[in-house]
Parts: structure tokens; C-alpha cells; sequence
């Protein structure tokens, strides 16, 4: 593929100093441990849905684009580079983007974060920084349903800075879709498709209505597991906790088992599946983004949701641990 020999998307790569690079690699480790956790009922789920597409690879699902202009409903198109001519056209642009902000970690924004689209449209996904994906809340990842029934799972891969992701969305109803590596961080976008119908228009369970159980939740994803990664520990606190950021008591309490631990089994063998997590979940619950409001404003930016949805609720530990 011609795109890997563009060496202006390298040197654009290249441009991002290396602290940085190595920080937001090892939040990308520590989202990947918890997006690679399924088990064998998602990759079972994952089977039996992996005939909605014809094309057994993004190569060939890129060159039937290129031929037909019809974009894969598994696999998209994913381009490299921006000089790649996307083989349709496009009726939206969604930026994804990491932005500054006074604590360890950046914002991770889909921007628009909320879009009323018509179904067949096409959206661009533009990887304005790189690591970042866009994925559907699909049981075949091991989440609950979030798209209209009969929509198989779809996800970008990570592309470089510069490069975009086409996706036809072609069924009616509410896309709830995340970036696997910083979902924990919020980077999560609602999108709806003609009409607010469909198991995304339905609210998401109340997560703080099941703290009654398990009143602190506390997810130690320790990095070793994966080579190349980072070895900081992330803390993670229930969705709703106020100000996690140098909060001891929060991070002193005891550990809990979660409602919705990764890999868990329910009575009678089937996996639970996951809500949206941690950031994901309370930038997906901010009023902004209720399905009906995307359709009255058309699209909805990150700058309107409400600061409360976007805070910081991991604790960094900080690293090299010495
Ligand atoms: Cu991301």
C-alpha cells in the first residue's frame, strides 16, 4: 500500500516530542489491557457476525471502496495520509483530537462530539494526534449493545497524525462509539442517524442507582502484562466520586469487586457485557448529548458539555517508578 511510503506522515510523527509521545503511549497500554480483556464470548460473538462483510481484510475492503466507492460496514476505509482521495464523498468531518488541560493527562475529544447525520451518509473521522481508534459499543467487544440492531462491530485502527477513517453509517438510529485506548479518559462521541430510535436512544444504566453494592470501585490494570508498555498502575474511581485528583481517602479505600469487572461470568456461563467506562460514561450521560438534542442542534461540540462530564476520575501515579 502506497500510504506506508508517505514519509511526510513520519516525520509528522516524529514532530511530537518524546515525553509526550511516551506518556500518551502508556495510557494507550493501560486502555488496551482493558479493551483486549474480553473473553471467548466476544470472540465467539465476534465469529458469528463476521459475515457482514464480504471482504476478508481492510486491504481488500479498501480496494472494493476504491473500486466501487461502497466503504465496508466491518471495516471502513482507512486512509494514512491525507492525500489519500477518499473514494466517496464525504457529508460530515469529525476531528479527533487531544487537548491540553491543566492535570496529567490531556482531553481526548471527538469533535463534533455529538452528530445528526442521514442515513447513507458518510462521515470522515480525522486523526488530528495519533493512537486513537473509533469503535462501535458492540457485544462483540464485549459491550453493551450501543448501535442499531444488525450493525456488525466496526472500528478503526490506529492511524498516524493525518490520516482519516471513512464509515458509512447506513442504519437508522443512535451510534454510541468510543476510542478504545482512551475510553477511561472520555474519548467517546454520540452520533444519530435519521432518527433517535434503536438500543443507543435508551439511557444508560444508572451506574451510581448500583453503588448501593459496591460504593467505591477500585481497577488496578497494572501495565507489565503487555511488553513495551508502560508499568504505571492506574486507579480508577466510580463514575460520580466528585474530585479525584490528590483525593488519599479515595485512593486508600478498600477494594471492591466491580458490577462491571472485565471478564467477569454471569449465572449460566455468558459474559457481562460493559456499559460505557469510566470518562466514557459520563461524557455519553451529559444532557448535551441526549439524542434529541443532537437532532435539534445538528451537531454538538465538546465545548458544550458540561466540565463535571469531562473530569479526570483516573489517577496517574506517576512514572518511571523510582
Ligand atoms: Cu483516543
Amino acid at each position: 500500500m502506497g500510504d506506508f511510503q508517505n514519509e511526510s506522515d513520519a516525520e509528522r510523527a516524529e514532530s511530537l516530542s518524546t515525553d509526550r509521545r511516551g506518556i500518551l503511549r502508556a495510557l494507550g497500554g493501560v486502555g488496551a489491557l482493558a479493551a483486549f480483556a474480553g473473553g471467548v464470548a466476544a470472540r465467539e460473538r465476534a465469529a458469528s457476525v463476521a459475515d457482514a462483510t464480504d471482504a476478508r481484510s481492510p486491504a481488500a475492503a479498501r480496494e472494493r471502496a476504491r473500486q466501487s466507492g461502497d466503504i465496508d460496514p466491518v471495516w471502513g476505509f482507512p486512509a494514512l495520509s491525507d492525500e489519500t482521495e477518499p473514494p466517496t464523498s464525504v457529508a460530515h468531518e469529525v476531528e479527533l483530537q487531544i487537548r491540553p488541560r491543566d492535570a496529567p493527562t490531556p482531553e481526548f475529544v471527538f469533535e463534533p462530539t455529538g452528530l445528526s447525520v442521514e442515513p447513507g451518509d458518510t462521515v470522515r473521522f480525522s486523526y488530528e494526534s495519533p493512537h486513537h481508534t473509533v469503535t462501535a459499543y458492540h457485544p462483540a467487544f464485549g459491550y453493551l449493545q450501543r448501535v442499531p440492531d444488525e450493525v456488525p462491530p466496526f472500528s478503526a485502527p490506529a492511524l498516524p497524525q493525518g490520516g482519516y477513517w471513512l464509515y458509512t453509517f447506513e442504519r437508522s438510529g443512535v451510534y454510541d462509539l468510543h476510542c478504545a485506548p482512551h475510553e477511561i479518559f472520555g474519548h467517546a462521541m454520540r452520533l444519530v442517524v435519521g432518527s433517535t430510535s434503536g438500543p443507543g436512544a435508551e439511557p444508560l444504566p444508572d451506574l451510581c442507582a448500583q453503588q448501593g453494592t459496591a460504593a467505591e470501585t477500585q481497577t488496578t490494570m497494572p501495565g507489565t502484562a503487555m511488553p513495551g508498555t508502560a508499568t504505571a498502575e492506574a486507579t480508577t474511581t466510580a463514575a460520580g466520586g466528585g474530585d479525584s485528583q490528590g483525593d488519599e481517602d479515595g485512593a486508600e479505600s478498600g477494594e471492591t469487586e466491580s458490577s462491571t469487572a472485565e471478564g467477569s461470568e454471569q449465572e449460566g456461563g455468558e459474559e457481562e457485557l460493559s456499559p460505557p467506562r469510566v470518562g466514557a460514561y459520563t461524557v455519553l450521560s451529559d444532557s448535551a448529548l441526549d439524542p434529541d438534542a443532537i437532532v435539534e442542534e445538528g451537531r454538538v461540540s465538546w465545548d458544550d458539555l458540561d466540565p463535571e462530564s469531562k473530569q479526570l476520575f483516573v489517577q496517574i501515579r506517576g512514572f518511571p517508578p523510582c
